[in-house]
């Protein structure tokens, strides 16, 4: 059946592979299953046709036959439920894995975010200043936990898997905040995830995305 998925036509993030439609480009390129994308700009998100699809406005979604999905974890769920090679056969370790794709989520996603939403929100306040720090601190808290259970491990939790996918792409979120580099393993860890023909495949096509976007803008400067 055939998959549709909803990305920025303008993506905040120039094509760094940063906007959560990476997601799920890497979990179907993981399993080998073929998309299309239907680019949606800032306004169309917030229209009743895209809302319909997202209640909160939001990219991406995935559409497969009369089956519409939000929240990357679900879709990424329901893909490598429906499919093998990113959720381990092993029924505690699928449980497991699963554990992990929500830790990712819950917990280590939402101080990452916090810290880089808050530039946004209040970096012109003058305690911005004292504010950055401690936010950076609880990012800080949570990725010494995390390189503690990773230790010298390759993956979370045996071979990787949905979580793996899930948690790398949330390290890459404090791409530019100097604050991954102070742990060389989860360096390391998100530099193999990257390092995956899967991960490749899909960072190539939101860049084209990206790249197409500042060709047209550049012919039309011109
Ligand atoms: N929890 C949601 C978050 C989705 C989300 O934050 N999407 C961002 C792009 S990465 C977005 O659409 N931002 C525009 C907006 O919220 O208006 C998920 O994982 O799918």
């Amino acid at each position: 059946m055939a998959i549709t998925i909803t990305a920025f036509e303008n993506s905040p993030d120039g094509g760094r592979g940063l906007a959560r439609d990476m997601r799920v480009r890497w979990a179907l390129e993981e399993v080998g299953l073929p998309y299309e994308v239907r680019l949606v700009s800032l306004k169309q998100m917030k229209e009743p046709s895209h809302l319909a699809l997202h209640p909160f406005g939001q990219i991406p979604t995935y559409e497969e036959g009369d089956l519409a999905l939000f929240e990357t974890g679900a879709i990424v769920f329901h893909i490598a439920q429906h499919h093998k090679g990113l959720l381990p056969e092993d029924e505690n370790a699928r449980a497991r894995a699963i554990t992990w794709m929500f830790s990712a989520l819950n917990t280590v996603e939402p101080p990452i975010v916090e810290r880089e939403q808050s530039r946004y929100l209040v970096g012109d306040r003058p305690w911005y200043g004292e504010l950055l720090p401690i936010l950076e601190d609880r990012v800080r808290v949570r990725l010494d936990q995390l390189a503690n259970r990773l230790g010298a491990s390759e993956w979370l939790d045996g071979t990787f898997s949905a979580a793996d996918l899930i948690m790398v792409l949330v390290l890459r979120r404090l791409e530019g905040a100097g604050i991954l580099e102070e742990y060389p393993s989860l360096s390391a860890y998100v530099a193999r995830g990257e390092a995956r023909p899967a991960y490749k495949r899909a960072f190539a096509s939101q860049l084209a995305v990206a790249n197409h976007d500042r060709g047209t803008k550049d012919a039309k400067r011109q």
